[in-house]
């Protein structure tokens, strides 16, 4: 691999001033990103376009902190994946590990043999082996890869190790007027098992709770993960470079929740994130907000336009996340200022802000999946049922190709659950009773109690996952397959 094949992400990962309809006269300017070889047919060559080495490294996330953990390339995220849409694309996975791995590649339409998921039929990489992934590139947006092993109670494994990175699928659509453009993954490290359930904020008051029983569950709860250190990309807060910027300014960010377990709200005081695209499908709405709220799993891409002078923090709306590393550092040009923070206005994230007056086609059919918990089950964890049942389903989930189901996600229990669907998108219909149309996911988080209604249509024959993108709950039953007849 020669030194233009990878980027250093560095704190920020800033990669480049970008394309500027201001500037038309201006070059591009040359971003150190892994870009396919416009020429190159890879299959013929044998060549890959991109290799991926899994591995033991180490991560400095501040001076004096320093972990252990397995991510590619030595580098956490691992190197920034861009791809035109509709490429084919050669990946070669080394594990370099004593464990069987996976690489999955989320959002992305790709068969069920590489999409990366065991349950699906992908083949493992074997430890200390290789395997080669191809696929198209397909549909453009914010994608990520990531591993997609069990982790079960050996918190070294799965999404808690530094195996995850940025795929940017471009569609050659014009993404607007933007100056400078970064990728932030938030993160958290050194997990542990606790009763302590971490602070997720207040709840809404308003929150609706439609699918509350009437007796509370009293059964004592299961261990949950804390974690003591937190990061954007690889550097805790004020430890890497900072995100330079000019008044005036517009800053293109994707946004990923890369964490195992933790849903984050972030936020930059004195500004807002104009979002664009949620889960990286353009949203029907485009709006500004304070905050923008991610489950793990999920991307949010969002325009700030720099107008508020001084040393800010973009970060965590959570004090203890934040003031444990969860930020990075917003600096204009010419200031002198101390950094600062402030909380953001009171509110809560609502998906359907962004969507349009609902109009949606009628289903073939609908199907119903009711999520419970068994609170503090077998080894002192919760355990997870769908329909009355932990994975495996037989044969309760079987599609037929070309038709439109809506699902109902009736999350009868009270965590928050962000859900991920392999390989298709869905259409958000309704959320805790609000009605929307033209927001299109791969993840959606389902409040405590709540209910959410979504439309997919069967597009992608194959055996499809669903499951909950909370490692914990789906290592413990929280897992469906689909099928198609
Ligand atoms: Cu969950």
């Amino acid at each position: 691999m020669n030194r233009r094949d990878f980027v250093r992400l560095g704190s920020a990962a800033v990669v480049g001033a970008g394309a500027s309809k201001l500037l038309p006269a201006q070059a591009p300017q040359q971003t150190p990103q892994m870009q396919m070889p416009p020429q190159a047919n890879p299959a013929e060559a044998g060549a890959a376009d991109f290799t991926l080495q899994i591995a033991a490294q180490i991560v400095e996330l501040a001076p004096n902190i320093v972990i252990s953990t397995v991510g590619y390339n030595g580098k956490v995220p691992g190197p920034l994946i861009r791809v035109r849409e509709g490429k084919q694309v050669t990946v070669d996975v080394v594990n370099d590990t004593d464990v069987p791995e996976l690489v999955h590649w989320h959002g992305l339409f790709v068969p069920s043999e590489v999409d990366g998921a065991e349950e699906e039929g992908t083949p493992m990489v074997p430890p200390h082996g290789r395997r080669r992934y191809q696929f198209v590139a397909k549909p453009a947006g914010s994608r990520w890869y990531h591993t997609h092993t069990m982790a079960m109670m050996d918190l070294h494994r799965g999404a808690y190790t530094g195996q995850f990175g940025f795929l940017f699928i471009e569609s050659g659509n014009d993404p607007g007027r933007y100056d400078q453009e970064v990728f932030l993954a938030l993160r958290d490290w050194e997990p542990f098992l606790t009763t302590v359930d971490s602070d997720e904020g207040e709840p809404d008051p308003n929150d609706p709770m439609p699918e509350k029983p009437e007796k509370p569950d009293v059964r004592p709860n299961g261990l949950e993960i804390g974690n003591q250190l937190f990061s954007i990309n690889d550097k805790m807060l004020g430890t890497g470079e900072p995100i330079r910027v000019k008044q005036g300014d517009r800053v293109l960010v994707h946004l990923l929740n890369a964490s195992a377990a933790q849903i984050y709200s972030m936020a930059l005081p004195g500004h807002k994130f104009q979002v664009s695209a949620l889960d990286g499908n353009p949203v029907a709405s485009p709006k500004p907000v304070d905050v923008i709220q991610l489950g793990p799993g999920e991307r949010a891409d969002a325009i700030i336009e720099m107008n508020k002078p001084g040393i800010w923090i973009l970060g965590a709306t959570r004090d203890d996340a934040r003031q444990r590393g969860m930020g990075v550092v917003v600096e204009y040009a010419n200031q002198k200022s101390d950094t600062q923070w402030s909380p953001p206005p009171k509110g809560f994230w609502d998906y359907t802000i962004f969507g349009r007056a609902a109009a949606h086609p009628a289903p073939d059919q609908t199907i119903e999946l009711a999520i419970q918990k068994i609170p503090g089950g077998p080894h002192g964890f919760n355990h997870w049922l769908i329909n009355g049942k932990e994975y495996p389903h037989e044969q309760e989930f079987v599609l037929k190709q070309g038709a439109r189901y809506r699902i109902v996600f009736r999350n009868q229990n009270d965590d928050t659950h962000p859900l991920h669907i392999h390989r298709h998108l869905f259409e958000l219909v309704e959320l805790n009773g609000r009605a929307t149309a033209g927001v299109v996911k791969d993840t959606v988080i389902v409040p405590a109690f709540g209910r959410a209604i979504v439309d997919m249509v069967a597009d992608q024959p194959g055996l499809t996952l669903f499951h909950c993108h909370i490692q914990q709950h789906m290592d413990f039953g929280f897992k469906a397959l689909f099928r198609y007849a």
